[in-house]
């Protein structure tokens, strides 16, 4: 069935659908969208705008189109194991998404670089010693995952002169940046990382990647940068791992659990710094756009944009 009253539903938890409706209704003020669960008639919803959706919740919308992530990653989706079938699933793409990601993995990258815990901590002894800083070009820094964000990321830090790597599924090239790929790389790409930035989507393969075995292939002193999923860390390997010292620290903005449990370690260690899930939040207005053309494009059966391979997870 598609008519006129098709519409689109936002069904999320954990996040605030209301800027999502202002910004889809100020470029098409036409269209209804509605937010479960007090979405009307299912029957009229052609496209589902998710994030973080009640597993089963999608079974009762029987026209439905297309399932959309309300941001760039999609494991949340495939967590439900009802997940409709034969439903498209797209997700969100958006260049602002990845200038973003960029600015807080150089923000986190030079914090660590330039010591600035250590100064604050000598700051607040009023303790004056001067402390050398590794010039980028000094500095190798690996990204796991070079897809949208991590290709950018990548390509961005090269060009500040940090010296690249980058480690994807597939064979890759990238200007300024050493490329390897699939697990029989991984060893020699993570031997030569300082700093580690992990930009993976969460699937089968890549959950709790981040673990014992793993750190102990990078070099000693290195530091982990984690904006891709909590589910990628093993979270107590990465704490004995540094406080073992072979790791100097972690700057983690995602977690298996969010918000993180307030008892959770992480919170307090002196070297793990904590942020939101926020180094990259998804700017409604930038992606309205997408959602409006998606949603014209399922009603019309058009191919649509930013299709997810659900075989692969991401
Ligand atoms: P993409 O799908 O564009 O890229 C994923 C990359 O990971 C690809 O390069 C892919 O390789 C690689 N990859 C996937 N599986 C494997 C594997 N098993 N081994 C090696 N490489 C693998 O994703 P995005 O760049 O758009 O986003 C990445 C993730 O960032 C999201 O899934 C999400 O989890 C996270 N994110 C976090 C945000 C935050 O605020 N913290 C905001 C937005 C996203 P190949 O190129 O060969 O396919
Ligand atoms: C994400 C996002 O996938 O916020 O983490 O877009």
């Amino acid at each position: 069935m598609v008519n006129s009253n098709m519409a689109i539903s936002i069904i999320c938890t954990n996040k605030d659908p209301q800027p999502f409706v202002r910004a889809i209704k100020a470029i098409a003020p036409q269209l209804a969208v509605r937010v479960w669960p007090d979405d009307g008639d299912k029957a009229e919803v052609a496209m589902a705008l998710c994030w973080q959706h009640p597993a089963g919740v999608l079974s009762d919308y029987l026209n439905l189109r297309c399932i959309c992530s309300l941001g760039a990653g999609v494991d949340h989706l495939f967590i439900d194991q009802s997940l409709p079938a034969n439903v498209p699933v797209v997700r969100l793409v958006d260049d602002s998404l990845a200038s973003k990601m960029f600015e807080y993995v150089l923000a986190a990258m030079v914090s660590h670089i330039r010591q600035f815990d250590l100064f604050s901590a000598q700051q607040r002894q009023k303790k004056w010693q001067q402390q050398q800083a590794k010039s980028f070009a000094q500095i190798n820094v690996g990204v796991m995952g070079l897809g949208q964000l991590g290709g950018y990321v990548a390509g961005q830090l090269a060009n500040m002169g940090f010296a690249m790597a980058g480690w994807s599924r597939s064979e890759k090239s990238l200007a300024g940046v050493a490329c390897y790929y699939g697990e029989h790389q991984q060893q020699a790409f993570l031997s030569r990382c300082d700093v580690l930035v992990n930009l993976l989507p969460l699937t089968a393969q890549t959950t709790n990647l981040l673990n014992t075995q793993l750190f102990s292939q990078l070099p000693k002193g290195a530091y982990i940068i984690n904006v891709g999923r909590g589910g990628h860390v093993v979270d107590d390997d990465l704490i004995a791992a540094i406080d073992s010292s072979h790791l100097s620290g972690a700057c983690l903005d995602v977690f298996r659990q969010e918000p993180l449990a307030q008892c959770h370690r992480f919170w307090s260690h002196p070297n793990i710094k904590v942020t939101p899930h926020c180094s990259s939040l998804t700017a409604p207005e930038a992606v309205a756009g997408q959602v409006v053309e998606n949603f014209r494009r399922c009603l019309a059966s058009e191919e649509l944009m930013n299709v997810v391979d659900v075989d692969r997870g991401y």
